[in-house]
């Protein structure tokens, strides 16, 4: 078994969180995922309060384990949902896409523990200093809202740079990936685009077609000219992005354009004019299989190869 710090400060089975994909992250997912020993996430994304609160009792409903909310920060709602998180007793708040600063002294005082996700390492210090817990570093990799620095030059340094546990996340598909980040200096993992195909995942037919055909090369990320750079599968959406970049478009152009386009995938399965966010690790996702099963055989496969490698090097044998 790979136990670390993050069994321990989570109560869960696997150093596993699963990714708080909007829209993806439903109770049915969580639940699944919490069921299997990770840590289940329920994103709020841009959803509604009631939605939120349905989805968190729903989970509760479907597993006795913990799990987490995560709360997207560039949601003007952002404080309002932590609310609903306090109200509903949630044990454990993940932020993405923003610093979780202002909330985080009310949020602890609830008993709530408090991991953001960061791009850097002075963010992470940042982080550590107003009381986080743990940090999870997402390199570029990752699918969604991403920071500048990718997984492999990230985790080492943020490692460094703090004392609470570092999560990976960005780049990390299966059992490689996960050995790769405890090398690197990683407690802990979180996967999404693994998950999207996830039987439990209920997100649209065609949206897991795309994945499961997806290749190492099938992402792009656009926005960097808005300052949001985001990574989706390559399609219609992402080449009109393109194109404004290019022309040097208006905020609002890109708002327009990008406004309810994760629900349009995920939800209504357009696969030209929706945002398939997807992470670099798509090419790898081959198979559908229950989140168990996809949470044994991970890290089953991390813990052989880690073993394997460290024989081969012991008894002077050649690696191939
Ligand atoms: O947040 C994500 N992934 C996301 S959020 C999202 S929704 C969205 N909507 C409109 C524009 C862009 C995105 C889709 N995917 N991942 C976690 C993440 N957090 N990646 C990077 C960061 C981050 C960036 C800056 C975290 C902290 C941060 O701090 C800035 C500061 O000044 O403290």
């Amino acid at each position: 078994m790979i136990q670390t710090v993050i069994n321990d400060l989570l109560n869960i089975e696997y150093p596993l969180i699963q990714g708080g994909m909007a829209w993806v992250a439903d109770a049915s997912l969580a639940s699944a995922v919490s069921n299997a020993g990770g840590l289940g996430v329920v994103a709020a994304g841009y959803a509604s309060t009631d939605w939120i609160r349905e989805e968190i009792r729903k989970t509760r409903k479907l597993t006795r384990n913990p799990f987490a909310l995560n709360i997207m920060l560039l949601n003007p709602e952002a404080e309002k949902i932590g609310q609903v998180a306090i109200e509903e007793g949630i044990k454990v708040i993940i932020t993405g896409a923003g610093s979780p600063g202002k909330y985080i002294s009310a949020w602890k005082d609830c008993g709530i523990k408090v991991i953001p996700v960061i791009p850097s390492a002075s963010i992470a210090r940042r982080m550590e200093a107003v009381g986080a817990d743990a940090v999870i570093a997402e390199g570029g990799e990752a699918g969604g809202h991403i920071g500048e620095l990718n997984t492999m030059a990230l985790i080492p340094q943020v490692a460094d740079a703090v004392n609470i546990p570092v999560i990976a996340a960005g780049g990390i598909g299966d059992g490689r990936g996960i050995a790769a980040a405890l090398m690197l200096g990683a407690v802990g993992v979180q996967l999404g685009t693994r998950f999207l195909v996830a039987h439990e995942c209920t997100i649209s037919r065609a949206y897991k077609e795309t994945i499961l055909q997806a290749k190492d090369t099938s992402t792009m990320v656009t926005g960097r000219a808005t300052g949001h750079p985001v990574r989706i599968i390559k399609n219609q959406l992402a080449r009109e992005f393109q194109r404004l970049e290019k022309t040097n478009a208006l905020p609002e152009e890109y708002e327009e354009l990008g406004k309810g386009s994760f629900y349009r995938a995920v939800r209504e399965g357009d696969m030209e004019m929706g945002s398939i966010m997807a992470g670099q690790i798509a090419g790898l996702v081959r198979k559908e299989q229950s989140c168990r099963e996809i949470i044994a055989e991970i890290f089953e496969e991390a813990e052989k190869i880690i073993i394997e490698k460290a024989y081969c090097f012991k008894k002077d044998k050649i690696l191939r």
